[in-house]
C-alpha cells in the first residue's frame, strides 16, 4: 500500500509516518514547515529538541527494520502544480491529510492569523481534492477533522450526521456545526468541501473528527530521542494535558481556563495512530463521505487538573491549581454526549488515561536534562474577544 502523509513533519504526522512504515506501508511525507515558521515568529520551541525532518527520515530509514523507507518532499498544498505532480507521480492508494494550521488560539490572534489559518487550511484542502480527482480518483482520503466543529450542543453528538424530522418529513443532514474558533471553522468548511467532492465527483473520504491529543510517546518515537515528535506546552500549540504535565513538573500552577467545567474529548497519541490505521483498513466506499469521531474519553478540565494533582501527590510533588480568567469564549457549563461508536466497532481498544501514566510523564519531563522550558510562552495571551 502507498500512502502520502501531508503534514508529515507535524506532531501527529511524523509518528504516523514511522508507524505506517513499520507496518510495511510505503510512506511519502510532504510538509512545508509552516508550523516551524509560526514557532520561530512567536519565540516558541517544543519542550525537547526535535531533529530536522530530513534528519529524522535518514535516522529512521537507517535505524528501523522497516521494509519500506520513508521518503520526504518539501512543498506546499497551496501550490497546486506541486501537489498535482506529487499525486500524479506517486499514485497513492490513500492520503492522510494533516497539513493544516492546527492552533485555535493562533487563529484568534488577529486578522492576519485568522486569514492565514482559513486560507491555508481550506484552499490547501481544496487543492488536494482537485489533485486527487485528476490523478488518483480512487484513492481514499483520510482527513484530520476536529471534534471542535460540533461545539457543545445541547443534544447528543452523532458521528457526522443527524436524522431530522421537520414538518412531517424526515432527512439525514450533516450534524449541525458550532465551531469554537476560526481554526475550527476552517475544519468545518473542509468537511463541507470533502462531503461535496464525494457526493458530486464520487471521491471517497473519511473525516476524522479528533478530540484533544496528549502524550508524545509511541512505540516508534521511543526507539531514540532523535525520533522524537514535537511536544508543545506553550499557549498556542500546547494542548491542555501536555501543558498541565509540564506545569506540574516545573512547579507552575496548572492554568485552568475559567471554572474548568467545560468538557472535551481526549485521546492518547498512540490511539491516534491506531485510529488512523483502522481508518485506512476500513475505507470509505466510492462516493462515500464517512465521518468517525476520534476520541476515547471525556473529561472536564477540572477533572484533568485533579488527576494531575493526584499524580503529583503520589510522586511527592505538590501541584498547585490556578483558575485564570478564560481567554476563550466557550460554554462553561454544558451538556456533552458525543459518540465514538464507529472506532470501537472496528476494533479500537482505547488506552485510557491512568494516574500512573501521568506520574511517569511528569517524572520523565522533570528528569530529562535536555528539556528547555521558556516560561514566557505558557500564559495565554490571545483573547477570543480582544480589542483590535
Ligand atoms: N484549556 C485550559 N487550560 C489550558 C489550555 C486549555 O483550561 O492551559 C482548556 C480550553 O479552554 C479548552 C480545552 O482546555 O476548553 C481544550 O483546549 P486545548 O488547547 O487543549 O485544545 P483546542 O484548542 O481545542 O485544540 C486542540 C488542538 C486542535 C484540535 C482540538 C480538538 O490544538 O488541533 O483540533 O484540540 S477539539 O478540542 O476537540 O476541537
Amino acid at each position: 500500500m502507498k500512502v502520502i502523509i501531508f503534514g508529515g513533519d507535524g506532531y501527529l504526522g511524523w509518528p504516523t509516518a514511522m508507524h505506517l512504515s513499520k507496518n510495511n506501508i510505503e510512506v511519502y511525507c510532504v510538509d512545508n514547515f509552516s508550523k516551524r515558521k509560526i514557532e520561530l515568529e512567536n519565540g516558541i520551541k517544543p519542550l525537547f529538541n526535535i531533529e530536522t525532518m530530513q534528519n529524522r527520515v535518514k535516522i529512521w530509514n537507517k535505524k528501523a527494520n522497516a521494509l519500506k523507507k520513508i521518503k520526504f518532499i518539501y512543498g506546499d498544498l497551496l501550490n497546486h502544480r506541486f501537489l498535482y505532480e506529487v499525486v500524479n507521480k506517486f499514485k497513492p492508494d490513500a492520503v492522510i491529510h494533516y497539513a493544516e494550521q492546527p492552533s485555535a488560539p493562533y487563529s484568534m490572534a488577529g486578522r492576519e492569523q485568522a486569514v492565514f489559518s482559513q486560507h491555508n487550511n481550506i484552499i490547501g484542502s481544496l487543492n488536494l481534492l482537485f489533485a486527487i480527482k485528476k490523478y488518483s480518483p480512487s484513492c481514499h482520503i483520510v482527513k484530520l477533522g476536529t471534534m471542535g466543529t460540533y461545539g457543545t450542543p445541547n443534544i447528543a453528538i452523532e458521528e457526522g450526521f443527524l436524522k431530522i424530522k421537520h414538518k412531517g418529513r424526515s432527512d439525514t443532514v450533516q450534524f449541525p456545526m458550532k465551531p469554537q474558533s476560526f481554526y475550527h471553522l476552517s475544519k468545518a468548511a473542509d468537511s463541507l468541501n470533502l462531503s461535496f467532492a464525494c457526493r458530486v465527483w464520487g471521491l471517497r473520504a473519511t473525516d476524522l473528527n479528533q478530540g484533544v491529543v496528549y502524550g508524545s510517546d509511541t512505540n516508534e518515537t521511543n526507539l531514540s530521542e532523535e525520533l522524537n515528535t514535537s511536544f508543545h506546552y506553550d499557549h498556542l500549540f500546547g494542548t491542555v494535558i501536555n501543558r498541565f504535565l509540564v506545569e506540574a513538573s516545573e512547579n507552575i500552577p496548572l492554568t485552568i481556563y475559567g471554572g474548568g467545567e467545560q468538557k472535551r474529548t481526549f485521546l492518547n497519541i498512540k490511539d491516534t495512530l491506531k485510529c488512523v490505521e483502522l481508518a485506512l483498513k476500513n475505507p470509505a466506499k466510492k462516493g462515500e463521505y464517512k465521518v468517525r469521531n476520534q476520541f476515547t474519553e471525556i473529561f472536564s478540565i477540572k477533572e484533568l487538573a485533579n488527576k494531575v494533582f493526584a499524580a503529583g501527590k503520589n510522586i511527592g510533588i505538590k501541584v498547585k491549581i490556578n483558575n485564570i480568567k478564560n481567554p476563550r469564549v466557550e460554554m462553561s457549563k454544558h451538556y456533552y454526549e458525543p459518540s465514538n461508536k464507529s472506532f470501537i466497532k472496528i476494533g479500537l481498544k482505547p488506552a485510557l488515561l491512568k494516574i500512573k501514566y501521568l506520574e511517569e510523564q511528569i517524572l520523565k519531563i522533570k528528569n530529562n536534562k535536555n528539556r528547555k522550558i521558556i516560561r514566557d510562552i505558557i500564559s495565554p495571551n490571545v483573547q477570543w474577544n480582544q480589542k483590535d
